[in-house]
Parts: C-alpha cells; sequence; structure tokens
C-alpha cells in the first residue's frame, strides 16, 4: 500500500517484537471488512445480531476485568515530569519503553497484525492528523472503520511523509496488572497493552485526537478540546455553531443530538449534530475560530439511551454498528440495555455472557459502561457539515458540570480570559442523593482532566494565547450552564434534555447582542424573563432561583478552587491567579 520508508522500518520494528504470524494492511473496502466480521464470528470473538432488525451489527463482549478506561494505568511520558504535570501519571521514556517492550515481546505469535492507517477530520483536510495503529484485534479493526477513515486514501494522502501517530495495540492476555496506555508527545507514539476495551485500545479517541493532539496543538498553535459541536439553526434557515464541554456522565451526546422542545419546532428550529465528544479547533484565515470533529462515529453509552432520551442516537445504531457489554434478546437476537424500555426481554443474555430470566434477574443485564460504535452517517440530525474540511465557525463555546448547589443554569463569562477561567475552575459533583448531602466535588477543567497530553498550567497558557490570536469581534462567547441544580429536597429543578435548548438560545442571542444580562459577581446572568418558558411547567421562584448564586457556597468553591490550583505552583497563569483573587473580591463586597 506504500513505499512510505518511515512507515516500513516502524512496521518492521514493531513486527519484529511482537513477532505475528502474518501482517495484513486494512485498505478501508466493504470486502476486506465483511470478511473481518466472518472471521471474528468464526472465533466467537463477535456475534452476529438479527441481520433483519439489525443489518450490519455484532455483538462484542470484553473481559470482565476490562470495561472501561483506566485512569490510574494511562501515563504521559515525556522527557521530565515537570512536562507532564501534577495530574497525569507519569514516568521517564526510556523506562517506560523498556517494560513494554518486554511486555509486547512475541506478544504475536500465532496471531495476525492488522496495519490501520486512519485520519482523523475529514481525509486531506488542513485539519486532519494521520495515525497508523498497529494491533492484533480483529474488533479494534472493526471498531476504527466505524471511528476513523481508515485505509488506502489516507496512505495516499500521507505519501512520502513521515508524519503520523505511531500507535500500537497488544490486546495480549488483557491482565489487569499489566495494562498499560502509554502516551510519548515527543514521539508521536501511543503504546497500549493488556486490554480489549474500546477507550484503551481505539487509540484515533481519547489516546490521539485528546492527548496527542492536545500536544500537537499546543506547538502549532490550534486546539484538541472534550467537545461537542452541534449547529443550532433558527426559523430563518440560519445555523449558528456551539462547542461544549462537559465531564462524563452529564449528558453530551443527548445535548449534541437534542430534540427541540414542540413549540420551537413549529416555529422551524432545528438542531444539526457535528460531534458528540470531541473538536479540533482552529483559527481560520479570516480571524474566526474553527471546529471539526476528528471522528467519524459515536462511542457512545448504552443505558439510558432510548426513543426518549435520545431518539437520534438510538436510530444511529440501527445499523452497521457494533454493541459492546450490552444484554441479548435471545428470542430475536437483538440487544437490549437498563433504560431503552421498561421490557427487559425474559430470555436474555447479559453482559458476561449468562443466560437469564432478564424480568427477574436482579443485576444488571448491560453493563453500565457498555457501549455501541456507529457511524455517525446513521444519525439522523447529523450535520451536512460534518464532513466540511474548512470546519464550522464556532459562535459559543460552554462549559458545564454537575453542580447541585453552585453553578447557576447559565451565565456568560466577561471575557475570554474570564471565559479560560471559568473553563478551568470546571468541576463536578458525586451526588449523594439519599442523605441530601451535596456531593464531593471533582476538578475537571475543560472536561479535559484525564485527557490532557501535557502539563495541564501550560494548557491554561495555551488557551489564553489562543485568545490573543482570534479575532476579538468575531472570538466564540464563553458560558457556562448547569442542567442538575437540585432545590432543598434534592430535586432537580431544571428539566434538562431538550429543554436545555431554551438556554443554548438565550446563549445565542447575547452572542449575536439581542438579550440583556444581569453583571453579577461570577460573570453576566440572564434576566428571569429572558429565557424562554413558554409550554414548560417551571414556576417564576424555581426559574429565579435557577439563576440565582449562593455567595456563602460559591466562596467554598473558591477556596476549592484555591486549593487545586496551587499543585501547578508557579507555572500556574497569573491570569488564573487574578481571575480567582477578582471572583473572590466580588463574592465578598
Ligand atoms: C469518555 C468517553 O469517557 O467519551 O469521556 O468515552
Ligand atoms: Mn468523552
Amino acid at each position: 500500500m506504500t513505499n512510505n520508508k518511515t512507515v516500513l522500518s516502524w512496521i518492521d520494528e514493531m513486527a519484529a517484537m511482537c513477532a505475528p504470524d502474518k501482517i495484513v494492511w486494512i485498505d478501508g473496502s466493504d470486502e476486506q471488512r465483511d470478511a473481518l466480521r466472518a472471521e471474528a464470528v468464526s472465533t466467537g470473538e463477535m456475534i452476529k445480531l438479527n441481520q433483519e432488525k439489525l443489518p450490519g451489527c455484532y455483538y462484542h463482549r470484553t473481559a470482565e476485568n476490562d470495561v472501561a478506561r483506566v485512569e490510574d494505568r494511562t501515563f504521559i511520558c515525556t522527557p521530565t515530569k515537570e512536562e507532564a504535570g501534577p495530574i497525569n501519571n507519569w514516568m521517564d521514556p526510556a523506562e517506560m519503553y523498556a517494560k513494554l517492550k518486554a511486555l509486547y515481546k512475541d506478544s504475536m505469535k500465532g496471531r495476525t497484525m492488522y496495519v490501520i492507517p486512519y485520519s482523523m477530520g475529514p481525509v486531506g483536510s488542513p485539519f486532519s492528523k494521520i495515525g497508523i495503529e498497529l494491533t492484533d484485534s480483529i474488533y479494534v479493526v472493526l471498531n476504527m472503520l466505524i471511528m476513523t477513515r481508515v485505509g488506502t486514501k489516507v496512505m495516499d494522502v500521507l505519501g512520502d511523509s513521515p508524519e503520523f501517530v505511531k500507535c500500537l495495540h497488544a490486546k495480549k492476555d488483557v491482565n489487569p496488572e499489566e495494562r498499560y496506555i502509554v502516551q510519548f508527545p515527543q514521539d508521536s507514539t501511543i503504546w497500549s497493552v493488556n486490554s480489549g476495551y474500546g477507550g484503551n485500545v481505539l487509540l484515533g479517541k481519547k489516546c490521539f485526537a485528546l492527548r496527542i493532539a492536545s500536544y500537537l496543538g499546543k506547538n502549532e498553535g490550534w486546539m484538541a478540546e472534550h467537545m461537542l459541536i452541534l449547529g443550532l439553526e433558527n426559523p430563518k434557515g440560519e445555523v449558528k455553531y456551539i462547542c461544549a464541554a462537559f465531564p462524563s456522565a452529564c449528558g453530551k451526546t443527548n445535548l449534541a443530538m437534542l430534540i427541540p422542545p414542540k413549540y420551537l419546532k413549529e416555529k422551524g428550529y432545528k438542531v444539526w449534530t457535528v460531534g458528540d465528544d470531541i473538536a479540533w479547533l482552529r483559527i481560520g484565515p479570516d480571524g474566526r475560530l474553527y471546529a471539526v470533529n476528528p471522528e467519524a462515529g459515536f462511542f457512545g453509552v448504552a443505558p439510558g439511551t432510548s426513543e426518549k432520551t435520545n431518539y437520534n442516537a438510538l436510530a444511529a445504531t440501527k445499523k452497521n454498528t457494533i454493541f459492546t457489554n450490552v444484554a441479548i434478546n435471545n428470542d430475536d437476537m437483538t440487544v437490549w440495555w437498563e433504560g431503552l424500555d421498561k421490557n427487559p426481554p425474559e430470555n436474555a443474555t447479559e453482559w458476561k455472557g449468562s443466560k437469564v430470566n432478564g424480568k427477574t434477574y436482579e443485576g444488571k443485564l448491560a453493563h453500565p459502561n457498555s457501549r455501541f460504535t456507529a457511524p455517525a452517517v446513521n444519525c439522523p440530525c447529523i450535520s451536512s457539515e460534518f464532513e466540511n474540511p474548512a470546519g464550522v465557525p464556532v459562535s459559543a463555546i460552554v462549559f458545564g458540570g454537575r453542580r447541585a448547589k453552585c453553578a447557576p443554569l447559565v451565565y456568560q463569562s466577561r471575557d475570554w480570559q474570564h471565559g479560560v477561567f471559568v473553563g478551568a475552575t470546571m468541576a463536578s459533583e458525586t451526588t449523594a442523593a439519599a442523605t441530601g448531602a451535596v456531593g464531593v466535588v471533582r476538578r475537571d477543567p475543560m472536561a479535559m482532566k484525564p485527557f490532557v497530553g501535557y502539563n495541564m498550567a501550560d494548557y491554561f497558557a495555551h488557551w489564553l494565547e489562543m485568545g490573543k490570536k482570534i479575532d476579538p469581534e468575531k472570538a466564540p462567547k464563553i458560558f457556562h450552564v448547569n442542567w442538575f441544580r437540585q432545590d432543598e429536597n434534592g430535586e432537580f429543578m431544571w428539566p434538562g434534555f431538550g429543554d436545555n435548548m431554551r438556554v443554548l438560545l438565550w446563549i445565542l442571542d447575547r452572542c449575536e447582542g439581542k438579550a440583556d444580562a444581569v453583571d453579577s459577581p461570577i460573570g453576566y446572568l440572564p434576566k428571569a424573563d429572558d429565557i424562554d418558558v413558554t409550554d414548560l411547567d417551571i414556576d417564576r421562584k424555581t426559574l429565579e432561583s435557577l439563576l440565582s448564586i449562593d455567595k456563602d457556597v460559591w466562596l467554598e468553591d473558591v477556596a476549592n478552587a484555591k486549593e487545586y490550583f496551587a499543585q501547578f505552583g508557579d507555572r500556574l497563569p497569573v491570569e488564573i491567579k487574578e481571575e480567582l483573587e477578582k471572583l473572590e473580591a466580588n463574592l465578598k463586597k
């Protein structure tokens, strides 16, 4: 497929270490994909689902000890510990390479090494980057074919260039004690061993598109962010784009595929999905910020996904989808998970593989982190700009988290620097609803805590730098939202889901200078009258309370943030420190 010397000598070196029986290049053709599906079914690696109800859909079960990303075994191996920063695991690169080489040695004996050339972002777009993943897992190949753009066309674009991310994955015996997910940012290299679970082995996603890409972005003047991208179309047919970052389990996929409330739908409002997890952001020739989704599919959490909660995501899983660790309905070989409907299959196989009566089974039929890998093109609301190599212009950036008491429904930062501070202080809480206690705060700057490929303090500095390069007239406005505010009884005050559109409309009105706001110690708050509550069962008092701030709660949060920032020492940009001091002073006024 290629004469690229760097590629060929790297593959030779990796093959000499892993000792596969054969090497197979993945060309991106349907024929090869179909043959691999058949082979995986013949060995039991995949199970064929009902091809009439779910055409092209397959099932895979991972090892019980291998069902999620493993943050404690994920490393950023920069030459010095300081470059990786205080919140990443670090090991000296030479030491880590030596350790892993011993694990990879002969790991593919009797197996096939697949070579997957892939593009993150539309093939050939100036936004895009190329990776090559070597893996001994057909499951990985089939997932990569959905999640990225794969094959000969990618090698054609790469040509003789040595610029690609070198990704190596060996499944080995999935020993959790010897599981490593390792990024070497300076070498554009990712080594993953002893896992077969998505986030650890689909190396284009978190490892490349966030960790390695965030490092490349810092050096090259762009950004890789844990953000959804959506387009909101108004009745005049104008579409404005919003990028939003939320920690896991805060509804990113749901917001990206939102269905507007009935009265807005009738007026002609629509939402289009560009991406549900990752955004690559670059400054365009006109000085505006543009976003591309580097992925080609959705690797979504299945439980909780239903026609009601996310019609579009569910629709996307109806063909050419891989289901991992959900339950199987043996009567018709379809899939089921908690929250799909209220009708668990009687004749089920639960995620670990036992046959059970789903109606009386006490445990979970699907693993809480069970997933679907669905092609983005299946999504009914996929944006017409999804493949646009130039990306979409970003009007607003939204940060958010789960905050029972602290953050109001929405507020706007005063300017870019303040917006960066708002992102840097992002946090989410674990809930303790039973006792009514406020949960434990986990700080998760820009939702990048598990994904930043270098020192988080330098990452804040990079955000600040980017703000200086974007045309100030055209810079996205930065907001913070909280769909999870609770009342005294621990009840959610805001309905969420499709109704979040009402908040997005205020955000876009602010971007266009059409809506008013109240200045407050934390930033600009909406007036209750400016949030459209047509057809919504919410009283004025609740709405006002959603838009209020409790200074004592905020001062506690300031103290928590101060403690968090202290770990970055002198490396923390002064601007962040200044903003924190300003906030504290405002709250004490
Ligand atoms: C995540 C994911 O864990 O997208 O954030 O899978
Ligand atoms: Mn994610």
